[in-house]
C-alpha cells in the first residue's frame, strides 16, 4: 500500500500514526509540495483536489486523511479501532469531523501561518482554537480517549494538529486534561512522532 506523503504534514501523520499503532505496513511516496507536484497531472489523477495524503491500495485510491483512517481500520485493522455497530461508528465519525474542521481551522491553520508563512487569517484560527481547547479539555476530564473508552482512529485524527499547536503559537499547556490525553497517546505501543512533536 502506497501513502502519498510529506514528513511535515499533520494530515499525512494521522495516517502514519494509525498505521504504526495498528501494525499496518505502508510504502511512503514523498510528494514535492513546495515544487507544486500535487497540482500537476499525474497527482491530480489520484486526487483532483490536489491534496495529500492519498492512499493507493493495489489501485484502489482513497483521498482525505479521515477517509483513509476509516478505510485502513476497516480493511486492515480490527474492531478495537473501528467498531461494527452504528452507535460506535457515529461517535467516531463525530470526532473525525472535529479533526477535519475545528482542529484544522484552529491549531492547524495557525501553524500554516507561523511555520510556513501562508497568508491565512491567524486571528480567526486563534479564535477557533480558543473555543475548541476548553471543549476538548472538558471532554478529556471525563474520558481517557476521544470515543468508546479506548484508543480509536478518532484519537489518531485529533492528535497531530493539537500536538503541533505550539508551532502555530497556540498554547495547550493550560489545558491539563487535554495534555494528559496527548501523553496517553504518546505512551501507546508503536507510537511514532513527526517533526515538531515533543
Ligand atoms: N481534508 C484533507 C485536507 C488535506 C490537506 O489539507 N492537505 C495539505 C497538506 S497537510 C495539502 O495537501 N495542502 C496543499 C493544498 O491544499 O494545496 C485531509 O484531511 O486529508
Amino acid at each position: 500500500m502506497k501513502l502519498y506523503d510529506l514528513d511535515l504534514s499533520g494530515n499525512c501523520y494521522k495516517v502514519r500514526l494509525f498505521a504504526a499503532l495498528a501494525g499496518i505496513a505502508l510504502e511512503r511516496v514523498a510528494v514535492d509540495l513546495m515544487g507544486g507536484e500535487h497540482k500537476r497531472g499525474p497527482f491530480l489523477e489520484l486526487n483532483p483536489f490536489g491534496q495529500i495524503p492519498v492512499l493507493d491500495d493495489a489501485g484502489h485510491v482513497v483521498r482525505d486523511s479521515q477517509a483513509i483512517l476509516v478505510y485502513l481500520a476497516n480493511r486492515h485493522g480490527d474492531e478495537r479501532w473501528w467498531p461494527k455497530d452504528a452507535a460506535g461508528q457515529a461517535e467516531i465519525v463525530g470526532w473525525l469531523a472535529v479533526a477535519a474542521h475545528e482542529v484544522s481551522d484552529g491549531p492547524g491553520r495557525a501553524r500554516l501561518a507561523d511555520k510556513f508563512g501562508f497568508p491565512v487569517d491567524k486571528a480567526a484560527a486563534e479564535g477557533v482554537s480558543a473555543r475548541l481547547l476548553p471543549l476538548l479539555d472538558a471532554h478529556f476530564a471525563r474520558h481517557d480517549w476521544a470515543a468508546l473508552g479506548r484508543p480509536t482512529i478518532a484519537d489518531c485524527a485529533l492528535f497531530p494538529y493539537l500536538a503541533l499547536a505550539h508551532e502555530g503559537g497556540i498554547d495547550v499547556t493550560p489545558h491539563g486534561d487535554l495534555c494528559r490525553w496527548m501523553a496517553r497517546i504518546k505512551a501507546l505501543p508503536g507510537f511514532v512522532a513527526m517533526p515538531g512533536i515533543r
